[in-house]
């Protein structure tokens, strides 16, 4: 699968990019995990770092607690204009709707949201023309001209295009001045195997829309590449005025029909323009392969970026200032079967990857957890002197192995390392869990078949996410590490 790797691995979907000067900025959607929008920089288009998350506080966000899996925040745009970046993005959970946010650094604070009562649709856009007037465009496709600052519609929405006639789902909109053209890039075909990336032009943002005659400009549909899924893109231009294009795809694994795990992940293609329309090329591979390991001895005051838990987060159920050196959680609800479970972890990004954790389960238990959603995920738990390894798909949970430990603090793991395609039904990979004694010597205890913590068994529009959790109590830990996977894990 080399020279076809994701420069944003793992789930972040929907990018949308914008430049300033040498930098480049994109952000993704965040469903419903919180702190939302995952915000990223770069100065070369593969390197990306983690600068912050855009609704990073409860007073930008607030999840209901019943907000479902795969609803939350969908599709922002980012745009820098006048100044400041704008983003602008749908908040699916009930009381949500389209909001506006701004900041003068990307990095935060980005301001309160301000409410867009009179835009309807997913997936907004925004863009300013010649006159100031900024345009509000949706999935539909449909237009509406807002008042940026007041969040005001100053007009009737407007269907603007349909994409290309009988192709389902024409949304995640994007229109840009090029010269004295408008293009207007959409997606269409829905985010799974058919979809892609359709583009129409016209003298204004408003049009009228003339469809490009090579539509879908790109789409992997009905071809074998590695990479399926390709649609909801974004454009932006170099410094040297060459353009790119940056997209979700997916790398389904396994044999028939296909697994991906790590949910919609961003990829990166050049543009040419010929005859006035973008032409889109290959893939340009991402650094996955370089990909550091990462250690977070949780130090810190706050926890870094790229932190993530479903619903809600706060001080009182989990925090670094309890005890020095060691996150504590505490546990809520019915542990990882509950929309609102104390978990904290990051989105896997490698295919072949390993972690490892210091957990103390005091009087409670907790441990490492690998999280599609609450329906559907796999976790090795200590407590009361036993670890366990458990299994929950759709509406079965099992316990799948167990073992009798001394009380204490323990080393759980997994290793998750992808599976060749020996027959039509073959998984994607294979989930080893067990427990690392002090000798440093792995012992596993089971190991599970990670089809059924794809998105093609649990459905919605995320990926996995690992790490650790409370199921009962207060539970420490020391330390989380997340790395490539070099070696074959223990059988
Ligand atoms: C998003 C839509 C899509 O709003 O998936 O892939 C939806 N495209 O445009 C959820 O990310």
């Amino acid at each position: 699968m080399a020279g076809r790797t994701p420069v944003i691995p793992g789930f972040h979907p929907d990018p949308s990019i914008c430049r300033v000067g040498d930098d480049y900025y994109l952000a993704c959607s965040s469903f419903e995990y919180v702190p939302g929008v995952p915000l990223f920089h770069s100065r070369d288009l593969l390197h990306w770092t983690q600068i912050g998350n855009v609704l990073d506080r409860p007073g930008q966000l607030t999840l209901p607690r019943d907000a479902p899996a795969s609803g939350g925040i969908y599709a922002p745009t980012l745009r820098h204009h006048d100044g400041r970046f704008w983003l602008i993005v749908t908040n699916c959970a009930e009381g949500g709707g389209n909001l506006l946010v701004t900041a003068t650094d990307p990095a935060g604070p980005w301001s309160d949201p301000l409410p867009l009562p009179g835009v309807h649709g997913i997936d907004p856009d925004i863009v300013w023309d010649e006159d100031g007037t900024c345009w509000c465009t949706t999935a539909g496709i449909s237009q509406v001209p807002i008042d940026p600052y007041t969040g005001r519609t100053l007009g009737e929405p407007r269907r603007l295009w349909s994409g290309t006639p009988g192709a389902k789902a024409p949304e995640a909109p994007h229109l840009y001045r090029v010269g004295d053209t408008w293009y207007l890039l959409i997606a269409e075909g829905g985010t799974e195997r058919g979809h892609g990336v359709s583009v129409a032009r016209g003298p204004s943002p408003s049009g009228p829309f003339e469809p490009c005659p090579a539509n879908p400009v790109l789409s992997h549909r009905s071809t074998d590449d590695p990479v399926q899924n390709t649609g909801h893109a974004d454009l932006v231009q170099a410094p040297d005025g060459n353009w790119w294009m940056v997209f979700l795809g997916v790398r389904p694994g396994g044999g028939s029909p296909g697994w991906h795990v790590l949910g919609r992940e961003t990829f990166l293609a050049p543009v040419r323009w010929e005859d006035g329309w973008p032409v889109v090329g290959g893939i340009v591979a991402g650094a996955e392969s370089a990909a550091p390991a990462y250690r977070d001895d949780f130090d810190a005051p706050e926890l870094a970026p790229g932190w993530i838990s479903p619903r809600s987060r706060n001080a009182s159920h989990c925090t670094t200032r309890d005890r020095p050196g060691r996150l504590t959680l505490r546990a809520r609800g019915a542990g990882l079967d509950s929309p609102d479970v104390t978990f904290v972890g990051r989105r896997q990004d490698l295919l072949s990857c390993r972690a490892r954790t210091r957990v103390d389960p005091g009087e409670g238990s907790g441990g490492l957890a690998v999280r599609l959603d609450e329906d559907h995920h796999y976790e090795i738990e200590a407590g009361g002197g036993t670890v366990r390894v458990l299994a929950r798909i759709g509406p079965l949970r099992t316990a799948v192995a167990e073992l009798d430990v001394p009380e204490g603090p323990l080393t759980l793991g997994v290793d998750v390392s992808p599976q060749p395609v020996r027959d039509a039904r073959s998984g994607p990979d294979t989930l080893t869990f067990g427990v690392t004694g002090p000798d440093g010597a792995f012992t596993a205890l089971a190991a599970l078949d990670g089809r059924y913590l794809s998105t093609e068994v649990a459905g919605g529009f995320t990926g996995r996410v690992i790490g650790p959790y409370a199921a009962e109590g207060t539970v420490h830990f020391d330390w989380f590490t997340y790395e490539p996977l070099k070696e074959p894990p223990v059988a």
